[in-house]
């Protein structure tokens, strides 16, 4: 049973029963729409690329996300009407030139994590 559960955890959406907790978290976020496509983007010299999300969670208000380079934090916000509509703009710096990094966007509702990546190009 617990390898039942486990694996539904994984799948990012899980139902874990009538137990009359009505605080009960049993959805991850969901990121509606995003911007731009995943597919890798190029940044060019002095430039700027700007990324987007908005979505919501079902059965959570707080919400915390984040933006991140290469796993690390670039900024970040929190929501509390289960509700988020973030964007951040990636801009060219010489530390950066000519490598390919991942811009991620991380949204938590405390139990679930719902992440998009982005491989981008630095010229
Ligand atoms: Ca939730």
């Amino acid at each position: 049973m617990k390898a039942v559960l486990a694996g539904l955890v994984l799948m990012g959406a899980c139902w874990v029963g009538d137990d009359d907790d009505s605080a009960a978290n049993s959805w991850a976020p969901t990121i509606e729409s995003s911007f731009p496509a995943s597919t890798t983007q190029e940044l060019s010299i002095d430039g700027s690329l700007r990324f987007a999300a908005a979505g919501m969670d079902v059965d959570s208000l707080h919400l915390d996300y984040a933006w991140l380079v290469d796993g690390a934090l670039e900024a970040g916000g929190s929501s509390e009407d289960g509700v988020f509509d973030t964007s951040w703009d990636l801009l060219w710096t010489a530390k950066r030139s000519g490598e390919r990094i991942q811009v991620a966007f991380e949204v938590d509702d405390g139990d679930f994590v719902e992440t998009l990546t982005w491989p981008v190009d630095v010229e």
